[in-house]
């Protein structure tokens, strides 16, 4: 159902254009959105291929939930060799997401567990709506988190928060997660896509190489020491005033057409 993408889709994943913007949608409410091994080549093929003219992406699921992470149907089958195979190929997958080549907003609602928060922590911002709530229910699967949850998580909420969630299957609701950083926005049920699709168009709106920046070197600079730091934001911000993108808005604003920064 990738039409109008020039991508092929398996049918658990639905993808719409409204105009710069992509929406892609987690089609397998029956299995309450539970991904398995074609929905997650599914997301890669998307992510990797997304035509230029696409901007931003917005991605929610479809259902009462936004997913409800790996699906444990499949997990009997593997040995040790398939299940590091597996992890790498969800790592593959969420790595195109989080230094793909546009940012993802990921609206969350219901459930948002396993693999399913770790899909949700590999976007650049998060809506949650009321319904929304969080927990890593591997520990009382008998697994681990396989799909960059251990990674990006920790950077997201903190170690103490994840071990937690991992040892006692904590449940965060929507509230909480907005108060620990979970989700930036807090909406009311049924607004999460169109507060992700006003969101995901203000960011399609802005220079292309400032996303790229904000996306690929800040999170970088994250990891960085200070001074290295300090160091790559001086380059990156020297490459990003240089484009007569920047130029331009620059002088918008000094001839009286540029937006002003809006009160909250
Ligand atoms: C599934 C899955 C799934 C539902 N894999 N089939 N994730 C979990 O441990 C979460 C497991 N799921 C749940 O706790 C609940 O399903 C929910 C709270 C998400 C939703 O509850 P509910 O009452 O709306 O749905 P349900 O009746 O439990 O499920 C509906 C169907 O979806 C049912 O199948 P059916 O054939 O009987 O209709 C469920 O079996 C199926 N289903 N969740 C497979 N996860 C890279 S490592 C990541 C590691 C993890 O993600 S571990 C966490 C796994």
């Amino acid at each position: 159902m990738g039409e109008g993408f020039g991508i092929d889709l398996p049918p658990s994943l639905v993808a719409e254009r409204h105009g710069d913007v992509a929406v892609l949608k987690l089609a397998r409410a029956e299995k309450r959105n539970a991904l398995d091994d074609v929905t997650v080549s599914g997301l890669e093929a998307f992510f990797t291929k997304l035509p230029d003219a696409i901007k931003a992406v917005v991605l929610h699921g479809a259902g009462d939930h936004f997913s409800a992470g790996l699906d444990l149907s499949e997990l009997k089958e593997r040995n040790v060799a398939q299940g590091i195979a597996h992890s790498r190929s969800w790592h593959r997958a969420f790595e195109h997401i989080q230094f793909g080549k546009v940012p993802v907003v990921a609206v969350l609602h219901g459930a948002v567990v396993g693999g399913g928060l770790e899909l949700a922590a590999a976007a650049h911002i998060r809506v949650a709506e009321r319904s929304a709530f969080y927990a890593l229910p591997e520990g009382s699967r008998g697994i681990f988190v396989g799909g960059g949850g251990s990674v990006r998580l920790q950077r997201l909420i903190g170690t103490a928060r994840v071990m937690d969630m991992m040892l006692t299957g904590r449940t965060y609701d929507a509230e909480e997660g907005l108060a620990i950083g979970l989700s930036q926005y807090l909406v009311a049920p049924g607004e999460g896509l169109a507060k992700g699709l006003e969101l995901a168009k203000c960011i399609a709106g802005n220079a292309p190489l400032t996303n790229y920046a904000i996306m690929h070197v800040l999170p970088r600079i994250a990891e960085s020491d200070p001074a290295s730091g300090f160091m790559t934001e001086s380059l990156i911000s020297a490459v990003a005033q240089a484009e007569d993108e920047a130029k331009a808005r620059l002088k918008a604003f000094l001839d009286k057409r540029g937006p002003k920064v809006a009160r909250p």
